[in-house]
């Protein structure tokens, strides 16, 4: 019984689940090497949706007949639930990626059964966090007793909560007709300081810092208002900020906090309705909010709790993942991650709020359009699959099996030699590149399928870039295990794929000799003339930013600078508001 429940709870096979439960009755025995192996966790492995900045959450008190927590126990377990578990189990620990870890479940369980289980994983996906090292035998001792107490309920942030944090710091009234600096707007970056809670503002011409600003806690993305005159950020902690780039230099006029963590943010592009709103997505708790988009004044706090689309269970906490703003109607495409629905939310009238609801696939998370921004390709990575919006129709066109957990970015479009438009992912548990017919008028048969797969570095690939101005593909690999792989990128030829891939060592270009040197996501210039990837180091380590000339795929100039501490995601404003990618 207690065999068959561990294997329902980790998703283990029977085998695995015996010599585990055998490991657990005779303490001292240790599984085998090759037992050990299978439940090895890669780093694309423990890539997942974490919590970081919930767990200042109240204690609930030990529940009766549970091992006791002191507080400070509790709020270390907190803690690592948080950033290590939360991700999969969710919040209240009803289950998503992973499997439910609620007190009706765990005690079942008992306590040695969870200690085994935290340390070594599970080959469905659980890592093993004691056996790699992350977590200490006492670390795993007081998770297991976490577990066997009930979860804490993190507090709900509506509207009031909102609107006190709310802060307008130069109102409309006040701030300049026309651009008052001299900078080539279209042509700066906007490039996240992950672990200072800043963003940096960069000349795309002198690669000089015109400005670093505060912002919300690891800033996740930076998004541009259809004018190209408002920057937003989100932090993690979500936080939101509206930048003004007009004002000389650049300055933060609004700030709001939509809840306690998110990822998302997006302001309205519709013809009629350029820079009129912003939405930004939560994840805790799992809403999304419609605001002004020159003040951030709040306007709309919309829930995204209910039911999975294809089970149709309840569910508590389905977090908003991407964002973007059709440019087809007037409205927001807003993935909702457990439900598996993407929702077309329309914003011509706030008040009677008008959403459709389309049923694609559970565990959405980041996607684009395609090169006519009709289309809107999202990866439900968990599913290995990609869905197919028409934002025209507001209509699911097809679900689309790539490879092992698809992690796009925005994804890449180009004009494939043989089969047209394409829109191309990378992968986080494999090696390959999908390319996926978008052009369903006039390469009907190629349309909405997987037309040819590339073979990259390795697994661990979080994004990949190309540029309508360039026949250059690249796909970078900062979360594969092998550091070599980790700081360089491939990049293919468009007019010749089946050439194979030439590898830019960037990390080794940046001059660092320092860390692991990851480098992560190519952001194009304006013109796409030239792709700039973030060397990024721990927050104690020197951190840089490479620029590579797109046609000859030479370096081009290093950016290092006191400042630039653990850059990663970089926005182009031309790119970014244009969508193009
Ligand atoms: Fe991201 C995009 C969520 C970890 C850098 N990331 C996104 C999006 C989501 C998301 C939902 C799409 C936003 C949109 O388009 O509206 N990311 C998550 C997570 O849940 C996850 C797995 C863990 C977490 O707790 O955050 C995660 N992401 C990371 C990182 O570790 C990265 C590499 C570094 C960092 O800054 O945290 C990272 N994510 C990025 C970047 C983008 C992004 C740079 C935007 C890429 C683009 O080109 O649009």
């Amino acid at each position: 019984m207690r065999q068959g429940l561990l294997r329902a709870v980790v998703g283990l096979s029977a085998a695995t689940a015996l010599s585990l439960a055998m490991g657990v009755a005779q303490a001292a025995e240790k599984p085998k090497p090759e037992d050990l192996k299978k439940h090895e966790t890669t780093p694309g492995g423990q890539y997942q949706p974490s919590l970081d900045v919930l767990p200042e959450v109240e204690p609930p008190g030990t529940k009766p007949g549970a091992p006791s927590l002191t507080n400070a126990e509790y709020n270390r377990a907190n803690l690592i639930y948080f950033e290590r578990c939360a991700g999969c189990h969710g919040v209240l620990r009803k289950g998503a990626t992973g499997k439910a870890l609620t007190t009706d479940l765990t005690k079942e369980l008992g306590l040695d059964y969870l200690k085994a289980f935290i340390n070594y994983g599970s080959p469905a996906g659980m890592p093993n966090w004691g056996s790699s090292g992350d977590l200490t035998e006492q670390e795993i001792d007081l998770m297991a007793r976490y577990l066997l107490n009930d979860p804490p309920q993190p507090p709900e942030f509506g509207l009031p909560e909102i609107k006190a944090s709310w802060e307008v710091l130069v109102p409309v009234d006040k701030r300049p007709k026309r651009q008052m600096s001299k900078l080539d707007l279209d042509n700066l970056f906007s490039v996240t300081l992950r672990d200072t809670g800043e963003v940096a503002l960069i000349d795309g011409h002198s690669k000089k810092i015109v400005q670093v600003l505060t912002t919300g806690y690891a800033v996740h993305i930076s998004r541009m208002s259809a004018s190209g005159r408002y920057l937003f950020t989100v932090g993690r902690d979500a936080k939101l900020n509206l930048i003004d780039l007009w004002i000389n230099p650049p300055q933060t006029v609004a700030r709001i906090k939509i809840g306690l963590e998110a990822r998302s943010v997006e302001t309205s592009k519709m013809k009629g309705w350029e820079d009129k709103y912003a939405i930004a997505g939560a994840y805790w708790p799992p809403q999304y909010v419609i605001m002004d988009g020159a003040t951030l004044e709040p306007l709309k706090v919309v829930s995204t709790r209910g039911m999975t689309y294809d089970t149709q269970e309840y569910h508590p906490e389905p977090r908003v993942a991407s964002i973007v703003a059709s440019h087809y109607a007037p409205e927001f495409v807003v993935t909702v991650k457990e439900t598996g629905h993407i929702l077309m939310v329309n914003y011509e009238d706030i008040k009677n709020l008008k959403v459709t609801a389309i049923e694609a696939e559970r565990f959405l998370h980041d996607g684009g359009f395609d090169s006519t921004g009709r289309y809107f390709l999202v990866a439900a990575n968990a599913r290995n699959t990609v869905a197919v919006v028409d934002t025209k129709e507001d209509k699911l066109v097809a679900l689309i099996e790539t490879g092992i957990k698809p992690h796009p970015g925005r994804g890449a479009n180009f004009v494939h030699p043989k089969y047209g438009p394409v829109w191309a992912t990378s992968h986080l548990g494999d090696e390959t590149i999908a390319l996926i017919g978008t052009d369903p008028e006039k390469n009907r048969d190629h349309a909405w399928q997987v037309v040819q797969t590339l073979e990259g570095q390795g697994g661990g690939s979080l994004f990949i870039k190309t540029h309508p101005h360039s026949t250059n593909l690249y796909v970078d690999t900062p979360l594969n295990p092998e550091p070599e792989l980790a700081s360089s990128v491939a990049v293919f030829d468009i007019k010749n794929l089946d050439k194979g891939y030439e590898v830019l060592p960037i990390g080794e270009w940046s001059g660092i000799t320092e860390g692991v040197r990851r480098v992560v996501q190519g952001e194009y210039d304006k013109d796409g003339s030239e792709i700039w990837f973030s060397v990024w180091n721990g927050k104690e380590q020197e951190s840089a930013i490479v620029v590579v000339d797109d046609k000859t795929r030479k370096l081009k100039h290093v950016i290092r600078d006191k400042r630039l501490v653990t850059p990663t995601g970089k926005f182009n404003v031309y790119n970014t508001r244009n969508d193009i990618y």
